[in-house]
């Protein structure tokens, strides 16, 4: 999630190796922290110095960001340095990471982007994730209104139906990106305190969990701060394993575009057709949906496959993508938008929107196959 190629962030299946460290888990947030001792807690935030007898692997205890950091945690998140220490010094500078960041901000064109995730393998993968989890993705589907095959194909893009989920271990990469990467400090620094209450929350050995570059984990890939508010037990065994439970996974996918405002039984997008220039005079182009189809009719861009669905005070954000030799153009609906806010992007949505239609067409040509087969052994 939020990373928006995912050629890079792969990993073998993620492995619980028993590290000797004390669980979090002993500290129990019990702050009720009223305004004034909130301000308290700021002032001796900035007071707060960086002191450890530990030796570190890193350089992390010169870094006036980390030191800082660390003063929120026990302030604020009531963490101890004992354990801080016993954590923070055990891991590694990732210089690599920082490559990986900056290499993934160029975007590909269309054309290009697309032959990674709509293919025939990741088409099959689809079809037998489905298989075999029907009745899971059947529950998610009627409880949150999100079709199966768009929670499947999040799954298949994200990190091949939970192949690869990533072999970096989050509390490095999320360090890195917190204390080496100052173009996104403070959003990686709040992503790694997510990450450590998540840990404390869900009794993970933080140093044990892998994830992508950016510290997004599991088959849904879950960064901590959507982890912690969007996952969910959809299985009821009291955790939320976005790791190893089918339930989980589903169950989270859904309750993450439920929360976002998906709109159940609504159409996600359709080509659109445009004619002459007059298209260019259209408001900037944006991922929210921005003009209704008669407003994009006066300026000659209709639906290219005409019907009924298509009311005329429907919104939509028109969408261009590149291809080869020439710009294809999509009307882009609320649901569409829905799916960008698990990564920001038109191609990702477009992906995510066209394996969805790749599988679900798959899947029915299969069940039809095995109807049509166990008739003819009825004969
Ligand atoms: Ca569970």
């Amino acid at each position: 999630m939020r990373s928006k190629i995912i050629t890079i962030s792969l990993g073998k299946k993620l492995l619980f190796i028993a590290i000797v460290l004390a669980g979090l888990s002993s500290c129990v947030n019990n702050s009720v922290a009223t305004k004034n001792n909130s301000q308290a807690i700021t002032k001796s935030n900035q007071a707060f110095k960086y002191e450890s007898q530990v030796k570190y692997k890193n350089n992390y205890q010169k870094n006036p960001l980390f030191a800082q950091f660390i003063g929120t945690a026990i302030k604020k998140y009531k963490f101890n340095q004992a354990e801080l220490d016993a954590l923070f010094s055990q891991i590694k500078n990732r210089p690599d990471i920082i490559k990986l960041m900056n290499r993934q901000a160029e975007d590909r064109p269309w054309y290009k982007y697309k032959t990674y995730f709509l293919n025939q393998k990741r088409v099959r993968g689809g079809v037998r994730f489905w298989r075999k989890n029907a009745k899971l993705l059947a529950q998610a589907q009627e409880k949150f209104g999100v079709p199966a095959e768009i929670i499947v194909a999040i799954i298949g893009v994200e990190t091949r139906y939970g192949q690869h989920m990533g072999r970096s271990r989050v509390l490095e990469s999320l360090s890195t990106l917190a204390f080496d990467y100052p173009r996104r400090a403070k959003f990686f620094q709040s992503e790694l305190h997510h990450f450590l209450i998540l840990s404390r929350e869900q009794k993970f050995k933080p140093l044990d969990i892998k994830g992508s570059f950016a510290g997004a984990m599991g088959v849904p890939q879950f960064i901590p701060s959507s982890y912690r508010r969007y996952s969910i037990d959809f299985n009821g065994d009291g955790k939320k394993d976005l790791f190893n439970s089918k339930a989980d996974i589903i169950g989270s996918v859904g309750n993450y575009f439920h929360t976002f405002g998906w709109r159940r039984g609504q159409a996600i997008a359709t080509r659109a057709r445009v004619r002459g220039k007059k298209f260019k005079k259209l408001p900037t182009p944006k991922l929210k949906p921005y003009a209704t189809l008669k407003k994009f009719k006066a300026f000659n861009v209709k639906p290219r496959y005409p019907s009924s669905r298509w009311a005329s005070t429907r919104k939509a954000a028109l969408l261009t993508l590149k291809q080869r030799r020439y710009s294809e153009y999509w009307f882009g609906f609320h649901n569409f938008y829905v799916i960008t806010r698990y990564n920001h992007s038109t191609h990702y949505a477009m992906a995510v929107f066209q394996l969805s239609k790749r599988i679900k067409r798959a899947r029915n040509k299969q069940i039809k196959r095995a109807r049509a087969k166990s008739k003819s052994r009825a004969k």
